[in-house]
């Protein structure tokens, strides 16, 4: 049977007229059944419904940081703003996808844009942010740090994994504030960071602050792909587009 085709957001980090895209993600899909295309963002946003209409699923993946003007806030000295032709596709792409009810997986920047999207606000710089321990959350040397985070059991990944706690790994300086509507918390890191959110509505409208595309040799990051995948497919057989 044909692989679902998984549509993959891209930034353009180092070099403003090129895209790019860490190979992680893209192995990531394929490692899990789907297959994988890379989007361009300097699209013209009339075809968004068009490359949505195409996929079967979507990863968007991680990035710098939205305009906070986006939930009413100015922007902390710490942040640093995504690419705002980028911002504006995702943003066009997840309502369209939302809409379809297409499968779709946030990463770190993808999560939040899930959030943010929905109405939710940002912690703009979480070491500003009194917590009831101090977990370093950003990648501050060579290696990620990792950290335990509670999966809510009824939630989808919590069904999925049928287990209480993940070990994460972490790189990432924002976080969800105010949960955006019609969303729940399903993963919370020991110092209360939201590290996971899900509209249960959906058929998958996931989001992660984490990275399982860099612990794909662990069956526990590979299977929130795999998920993906399958939802993607169950789509394609269902025949709605
Ligand atoms: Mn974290």
């Amino acid at each position: 049977m044909d692989r679902p085709l998984i549509g993959i957001t891209t930034d353009s980090h180092a070099k403003p007229d090129h895209y790019e895209s860490k190979m992680a993600y893209a192995a990531a899909i394929e490692a899990a059944g789907g297959l994988a295309v890379l989007l361009p963002f300097h699209a013209d946003l009339s075809l968004v419904s068009q490359y949505a209409s195409r996929l079967d699923g979507v990863l968007f993946t991680g990035g710098d940081d939205l305009n906070p003007q986006l939930y009413g806030q100015s922007k902390h000295t710490k942040a640093v703003r995504l690419d705002s032709g980028r911002e504006r596709f995702e943003l066009a792409l997840l309502a369209e996808v939302e809409r379809r009810r297409t499968p779709a997986l946030g990463i770190c920047l993808g999560s939040q844009l899930m959030n943010v999207h929905r109405g939710g606000s940002l912690l703009q710089f979480l070491p500003d942010v009194s917590r009831n321990s101090q977990i370093e959350h950003r990648k501050l040397s060579e290696a990620d740090p990792r950290h335990p985070v509670r999966i809510e059991p009824d939630s989808e990944l919590g069904q999925l994994l049928k287990k209480p706690e993940l070990l994460a790994n972490s790189s990432h300086k924002q976080a969800v504030d105010r949960l955006g509507k019609g969303l729940k918390v399903i993963a919370t890191a020991p110092d209360g960071v939201i590290e996971g959110v899900e509209d249960p509505d959906l058929p998958l409208f996931l989001g992660v602050q984490w990275h399982p595309e860099r612990l794909c040799q662990e069956e526990d990051h590979l299977a929130i792909f795999k998920l993906l995948v399958r939802r993607a497919a169950d789509r394609r057989v269902g025949g709605s587009s």
